[in-house]
């Protein structure tokens, strides 16, 4: 991989201009702005812009533009074989074809490296950037937002593979500091209490979800919730206080049956961004990359970019707003999927969100749900909902003990989808397609003949 990211960065500094195109998710944001910090130091002419997905449009777009080379982040190796009449590099990490293997394209798949949690889309592209110049290994730090922003330090309660080299990177040149500590989301800016209120992977019986039974709890083991006027969050309690916590989750979860394998997940690597100031939204990778999931994902990727590219000041508050409203969404859209009900097949179970949930939001919703106490974490779950186009965006998701029993939803949902006309693809323990209207209940035959037999083998 590092000699393909040489021959890309070479390609790179071959061209006067250039144009960036990446995707619409934190990790999509990261990649693009390793993408712009890279050509920007170069000096190059450049510019950038955020798509859903490459549709017709996108690519008839960027074809009447006639830019000199197009750099795909975090998508593109979809569109690798078609289009020969757009000069383009590409750094992705989603599944792709062998016969895809060029000397522009850049993806762990063709070097035999799971592209679903050892690099992601910024990695890749950080690769490329560190390849043009060692110096951008600054930009090490975004890469692991990037990385967090895709889960793929879910399978080992940390980074792994080419993720780790990145990290080492990062931490050598002090941007980032890999901790272990609790897991749950929301160590710098919750209160102590939201954090367990909103803990999931795995979630606490009797406390998630659940406002004052979190109080009780805490109250319980002799947690003092408040400094003054202030509610107290993780990162200002004692080392004794955190120990305490966890031990008391660690039981709660032992005596409800969990095994050992899931109680441990509270506890793994967390990454602090060492340059930005603590307690903010910044500080924490994975809060870092939610904050950016509320901006592109509702059309503001200016925000999200100007936010990685080091804005502290008036575009992360902007950020900072539009969380709130993410975080509203992400709720109202599970309430909505609950009340419209999970159907469950023998192979698949699934939702019609119809209308109901926006549709670049509605595949975080289905990945909570998969991770929810009340949803079957056995069988895959399977997402609808309307796009403005007229079509339907479909979302899939699955577990770690569904890949190691053969699961590979990209492969799944991108037969299924092919033979109604649509399109799809991902990784194998999360995909996306997009299909006619009217075809869904055609496509889950399909798709629960596919992952059927991918159970089986
Ligand atoms: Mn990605």
């Amino acid at each position: 991989m590092e000699k393909r990211a040489k021959e890309v960065g070479d390609i790179i500094k071959n061209s006067k201009q250039i144009h960036i195109v990446s995707h619409i998710d934190a990790d999509g944001l990261t990649a693009g702005s390793i993408a712009y910090k890279t050509l920007e130091r170069l000096g190059k002419d450049f510019s950038i812009e955020f798509v859903k997905q490459l549709d017709e449009d996108v690519i008839k777009n960027i074809k009447d533009k006639n830019y000199e080379l197009v750099w795909f982040t975090d998508l593109g190796s979809s569109v690798s074989t078609s289009y020969t009449d757009i000069n383009m590099i590409i750094t992705d990490h989603h599944e792709c074809p062998e016969n895809s293997n060029k000397f522009f394209h850049l993806n762990p798949h063709l070097f035999n490296i799971d592209g679903g949690f050892e690099i992601s889309g910024a990695g890749t592209t950080y690769l490329v950037s560190k390849a043009i110049d060692r110096e951008n290994m600054d930009l090490s730090a975004l890469a692991i937002v990037g990385a967090c922003g895709d889960i793929q330090d879910r399978k080992y309660g940390k980074l792994m593979g080419l993720n780790r080299d990145i990290l080492m990177d990062g931490k050598k040149l002090e941007v980032i500091d890999p901790k272990i500590d609790i897991r749950y989301f929301g160590r710098e800016t919750r209160p102590v209490y939201k954090l367990l209120q909103y803990a999931n992977d795995p979630v606490i019986p009797g406390i998630t979800g659940r406002e004052s039974s979190c109080i009780t709890f805490l109250q319980e083991i002799g947690i003092k919730l408040k400094d003054g006027d202030s509610w107290r969050r993780w990162i200002d309690l004692t080392k004794n206080e955190r120990s305490l916590i966890i031990s008391n989750i660690a039981q709660t979860l032992l005596v409800k049956g969990f095994g050992y394998k899931i109680t441990k997940k509270i506890i793994g690597e967390v990454y602090i961004l060492e340059k930005e100031e603590e307690g903010t939204e910044v500080h924490d990778a994975k809060e870092f990359a939610t904050l950016l999931n509320s901006t592109a994902r509702y059309d503001k990727f200016d925000v999200g970019l100007k936010v990685c590219l080091g804005d502290r000041d008036k575009y992360l508050k902007k950020a900072k707003n539009l969380l709130l409203g993410h975080r509203a969404n992400l709720v109202e859209g599970l309430q909505f999927a609950r009340e419209e009900g999970i159907v469950k097949r023998e192979y698949l179970q699934f939702f019609h969100a119809g209308n109901g949930i926006r549709d670049t939001i509605f595949g975080i919703v289905t990945n909570m749900l998969i991770n929810s106490e009340d949803v079957d974490s056995n069988i895959p779950l399977i997402g609808f909902a309307f796009r403005d186009d007229g079509q339907v965006k479909a979302s899939a998701r699955g577990t770690e003990e569904l890949v190691e029993k053969g699961l590979n939803l990209s492969a799944a949902m991108k037969k299924a989808a092919s033979s109604l006309n649509g399109m799809g693809g991902g990784h194998n323990i999360a995909a996306g397609a997009t299909i006619p209207k009217g075809k869904e209940e055609e496509f889950l035959d399909l798709l629960e003949e596919e992952i059927k037999n991918q159970l089986r083998l």
